[in-house]
């Protein structure tokens, strides 16, 4: 199995994503916190493009970038695929994954810190954006199948538990059963499994990081005009 090692930040839906598809396939790692207002010269190291967590670390080689890192992971540990085994199946969740990271949570953090006419805006938009993935699940009871999650729960897992406290501090819905009904569904199917669950940062050290942030970013957007 070799010697593997996550550098991760407890509060980053990105890094959940690694654990939790490491804990699928019952791999042993090593969980280094890192803190992301002084990183360590290891993070540096490991990941000097971007400088961001995840990284898994497998035999003291790095990967970055999360969603590379659960290929990377179904790849090397074949027991309980999470990628579909049909190439075109496997191009779709691909697509999917990247849609939700770039139009569906990019927009709904966008909605969660702005103000005014900005925010209106990436609401309008992420529920575009959310629309699609209301389709896309339609007839499943997960995005991977009926019986079990994969790849795309893994990749849409920030849902039901970071987007709802986005929604909280930042004073907006875009999930919910009238809106979204089969989206909403699914995030209490996923939120039920209890790996998934044993995962989550706790809600409250949440809502402060979601604060912490959203002062960051209006001090970040301010400073801009
Ligand atoms: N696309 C990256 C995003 C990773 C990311 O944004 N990580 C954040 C934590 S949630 C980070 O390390 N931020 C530190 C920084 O931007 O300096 C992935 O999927 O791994």
């Amino acid at each position: 199995m070799g010697e593997v090692k996550v550098i991760g930040s407890s509060k980053s839906l990105f890094c959940t994503r690694v654990e939790w598809a490491l804990k699928l396939k019952g791999v042993a790692y090593e969980y280094l916190e890192e803190d992301l207002l002084n990183k360590s010269p290891l993070l540096l190291k490991y990941n000097p493009v971007h400088k961001k967590v995840p990284v898994l670390v497998h035999d003291d080689k790095p990967i970055a970038e999360s969603l590379a890192i659960l290929e990377y992971i179904d790849e090397t540990w074949k027991n309980n695929p999470l990628l579909p085994q049909d190439p075109y199946e496997r191009a779709m969740a691909r697509f999917w994954a990247k849609f939700a990271d770039e139009k569906c949570l990019m927009r709904a953090f966008e909605a969660f810190w702005k103000e005014g006419r900005e925010k209106e805006k990436a609401i309008e938009s992420a529920l575009e954006s959310f629309a699609f993935l209301e389709k896309q699940i339609q007839g499943r009871r997960f995005f991977s199948g009926d019986d079990k999650i994969g790849y795309l729960d893994l990749a849409m897992g920030w849902i039901p538990h970071w987007l709802n406290v986005m929604e909280e501090v930042g004073g907006m819905k875009l999930i919910d059963a009238e809106k979204f009904p089969i989206l909403h569904e699914w995030t209490q199917n996923f939120f039920e499994i209890p790996l998934i669950k044993e995962c989550l940062p706790p809600r409250d050290a949440l809502v402060n990081y979601f604060h912490f942030s959203m002062s960051y970013m209006r001090s970040m957007g301010a400073n801009k005009q």
